[in-house]
């Protein structure tokens, strides 16, 4: 869309601390996630699942369960080929090679937790039970369970990939060699970002009914796609697509998780057809850390060059994804370290020569799927952290090392082609100095090392993509289509409904699209109802992904609210006899500027529009009702940072975050408490990524930690004070300015963490490079 085409706002509501309209309803138990909805005569369907990672499938036996009082259905493998072959998954990027997921197993399993064979009973106990007499027979095939010595030969794990090469490619942009050989010093290390659950509080689930009357299929889901996962239905299992229906309930996050199309998706509506009976399926926690995708999981080789004046002149990066037994759909294995190789290694740093290479190997494990700061968080690890250890190197403040290269002018387009039109990079540096009082800080570091006391410091700043859109695909050169629509809708009293395409699992789009709407109308917050696209019937959405929904629902929104704004005012200036050019509409009114008490309310003016032809200019259109898309026309980045300060206990290795400094810069923002509620949050799970969570596979490739005993997920306890400090630099392409932040806690606060453990054991001379830091490598270096 032309730029013209993305009007600007007078900020009145925008930028306002509203509290968030969702909160009461949920805190009080009046929410209704999936599993509170139930249908009349629904039935209940439970997975079995392989207990191999790698293993033939000599026999399944279901007669037992089938037998069973209760029991409805059991299917198997062959039973779910018969509608469907499988869900293709591929990166559309060079080097790319697909594969095909089946619906449930048949002949190989590939990783620990497969879907294998559903059996579907009158009420989940029955179902579970039934999933017991499920007797599958394996023949142990080798598992695969390290993505680099995958890439280097033996066994497949899963012969569609041969070689194990999931993704592989590169590039080399500028003079790298030249970079490297002049250096005056090479910084360098291998690090290792741990697996990880996006572990939203709901877990996954679907409920599918089929209606043979009108041959209409619905379907509930908590997916932050639901479009997408409604093409799947026709492009998968052949509903027509004007016949299906997805509906999304509140939901309890998603993270990047619910961004996929799940086997389990697309398995419940062929039962329910085919039972002809409702089928409800809600995911157990062991489930949904087993089998639900996991993230980030990634060996990085990185490689600095630096001249003589401590400026970064090159880098080389080498990022392995471990992928996965298959491609999960749409994002896949790839997307993971082809962001970190190809997006992140230059970040807001001028250097002119880069070096970057791409794979994912397949490995008998879970497939890895999209996590807040795909491909970002790894690679803002990897980039910081060698940030600080130059900064020891040279002897330089972790800021002084950072302001040596950091971009000072824009537009500014790194060695892949990538443009950023603005930013406070260096703001955010100097900034964040100020915020931790750097020299008071390494004081006080010192007197507490006196007395056996070990803080640190550490940093972390970031760029970060937001607003998914068609033209940062591009950017990132990757295709795809994003936009989404919005549809502004007002009712003759005056009330505002709007429709969006995205869906919401906790960010509070319904409170910030309202203050969108209310600046462009005029109209009270109390006045404006946002339905975030509990049905697929209403609007278009590309999903709630790529920190989009503020920029690109925002666009839509206020696109279409001004065809109503339009309307009122052409309305209000003929009943007002004024120019419509000199109407605003502010506080409940249309008013005329500069002539006071010429007024008449919104109220009256919806009112007239409905049932007062005789108050219309000539040629009026009275409808209330607009509909219109937005895609904006260049790619818009976010940037900030963050601070920290550890203490690592001598006597457990135990590291405790005392204080996070956040700086963030997301252009104009539209809600400062939702902004921080985004950063609060995405820095816990960050700390959580840092020092808590890991998905431990053993020897036999099986998941040992398939409850939250032993994945430690931070909850309340492990969320530090924060001080928050807002940088806007507004975009000059989207409406009002705003760009998205949803990822940045994530993105950067691992890193930042590393840092600081390193900064409390840099009297030690080890350094640490892979996360999460467990205790025991802390005592370790402690102790030398
Ligand atoms: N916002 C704002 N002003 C801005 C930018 C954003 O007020 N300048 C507000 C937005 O209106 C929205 C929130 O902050 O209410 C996040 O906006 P945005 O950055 O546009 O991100 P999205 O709306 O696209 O949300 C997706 C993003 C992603 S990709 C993940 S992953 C993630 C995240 O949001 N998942 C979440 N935050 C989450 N928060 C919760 N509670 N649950 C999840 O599953
Ligand atoms: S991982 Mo967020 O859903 O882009």
């Amino acid at each position: 869309f032309p730029h013209s085409q993305s009007p600007s706002i007078a900020a009145r509501s925008i930028g306002a601390r509203v509290p968030r309209g969702d909160d009461p309803r949920l805190l009080t138990g009046r929410g209704q996630y999936l599993a509170d909805i139930v249908l009349p005569g629904e039935l209940h369907a439970c997975f079995v699942r392989s207990s191999a990672a790698h293993a033939r499938i000599t026999r399944v036996s279901i007669d037992e369960a089938r037998a069973l009082d209760g029991v409805v259905a059991v299917w198997t493998g062959e039973d779910a080929a018969k509608f469907c072959e499988g869900i293709v998954g591929e990166l559309e990027v060079e080097g790319c090679f697909a594969t095909t997921m089946p619906l449930l197993a048949r002949d190989i399993v590939r990783y620990v937790g497969e879907p294998v064979a559903v059996v579907v009973a009158e009420s989940r106990y029955v179902a579970e039970d039934g999933c017991d007499l499920v007797d599958v027979d394996y023949e142990p095939l080798e598992p695969v369970l390290h993505p680099r010595s995958a890439l280097e030969g033996g066994p497949s794990a899963n012969e569609e990939l041969p070689d194990n090469v999931a993704l592989r490619g590169g590039k080399v942009l500028g003079d790298v060699e030249g970079a490297f050989n002049n250096a005056a010093r090479v910084i360098e290390a291998t690090f290792h970002s741990g697996r990880l659950s996006a572990g939203p509080m709901e877990t996954r689930g679907v409920i599918a009914s089929y209606d043979w009357t009108s041959r209409r299929l619905r379907l509930w889901t908590g997916s932050q796609m639901p479009h997408y996962i409604k093409y799947c239905l026709t492009a998968y299992l052949g509903f027509p697509e004007n016949e299906c229906e997805v509906l999304t309930p509140d939901t309890g996050g998603g993270f990047g998780q619910k961004a996929h199309i799940f086997p389990e998706e697309m398995l419940l509506p062929l039962l329910a057809r085919e039972l002809d009976r409702p089928v409800k399926w809600v995911e157990d926690r062991r489930e949904n850390l087993m089998t639900a995708t996991h993230a980030h999981e990634q060996f990085i080789d990185i490689a600095y060059a630096f001249d003589s004046d401590a400026r970064a002149t090159g880098v080389r990066i080498r990022a392995t994804g471990d992928g996965g037994a298959y491609h999960q759909p749409p994002w896949s294995m790839g997307v993971e370290p082809w962001c970190t190789a190809m997006v992140t290694p230059t970040g807001v740093y001028d250097i002119p020569a880069a070096d970057l290479i791409y794979e994912a190997a397949a490995t008998n494990k879970t497939p890895i799927g999209a996590y807040r700061g795909v491909g970002y968080m790894a690679g803002t690890l990897v980039r910081e952290c060698l940030m600080d250890d130059a900064a020891r190197a040279f002897e330089l403040s972790p800021f002084d090392i950072r302001r040596r290269s950091v971009v000072r002018e824009f537009p500014w387009t790194n060695p892949q082609g990538i443009v950023y039109d603005e930013g406070s990079w260096l703001q955010t540096i100097d900034e964040l100095e100020r915020m931790v009082d750097y020299t008071a800080f390494r004081e006080r570091q010192a007197a507490l090392r006196a007395e056996g006391r070990f803080i640190g410091l550490g940093l972390s700043v970031f760029v970060e993509s937001s607003g998914e859109s068609t033209a940062m695909g591009k950017a990132h050169d990757l295709g795809g289509i994003y936009h989404d629509t919005a549809t502004v809708k007002m009712e003759p009293n005056g009330s505002v409904t709007v429709t969006i395409g995205l869906t919401t699992q906790g960010q509070g789009h319904r409170t910030t699209m309202a203050q969108v709407v209310a600046d462009s109308l005029g109209v009270p917050l109390e006045a404006i109802t946002v339905r975030a696209a509990e049905s697929t019937t209403y609007g278009w959405g590309s999903g709630t992904v790529g920190s989009r929904g503020a920029v690109i629902a925002g666009g839509a929104v206020l696109r279409a609210s001004n065809v109503i704004r339009t309307k009122l005012v052409a309305l209000a200036a003929s009943m007002l006899e004024a120019d419509p050019a000199d109407i605003d509409l502010v506080d409940g009114a249309a008013v005329v500027l500069g002539v006071p008490g010429s007024s008449v309310s919104i109220i009256d003016l919806a009112t007239a529009v409905y049932f007062d032809q005789s108050a219309w200019p000539a040629d009026f259109d009275p409808t209330l009702e607009a509909t219109l898309a937005y895609d904006p026309a260049r790619p818009i980045f976010s940037n900030g940072g963050h601070a920290m300060i550890v203490e690592v206990a001598p006597d457990t290795g135990f590291v405790t975050v005392e204080k996070v400094f956040s700086v963030e810069d997301c252009g104009t923002v539209i809600n400062p408490d939702i902004v921080e509620g985004q950063i609060r949050g995405g820095v816990v799970q960050g700390i959580g990524a840092a020092l808590l969570e890991r998905l431990v596979y053993d020897d036999s490739g099986q998941l040992v930690t398939t409850t939250l005993l032993d994945y430690h997920m931070p909850s309340m306890d492990f969320s530090p004070p924060f001080e928050i400090h807002h940088l806007e630099t507004p975009s000059s392409h989207t409406p009002g300015g705003i760009k998205g932040m949803g990822e940045s806690g994530l993105i950067a606060a691992p890193a930042a963490v590393l840092n600081a453990v390193n900064d409390a054991l840099s009297h030690t001379g080890t350094v640490l490079h892979n996360i999460p830091i467990t205790p025991e490598q802390v005592l370790r270096a402690l102790r030398g």
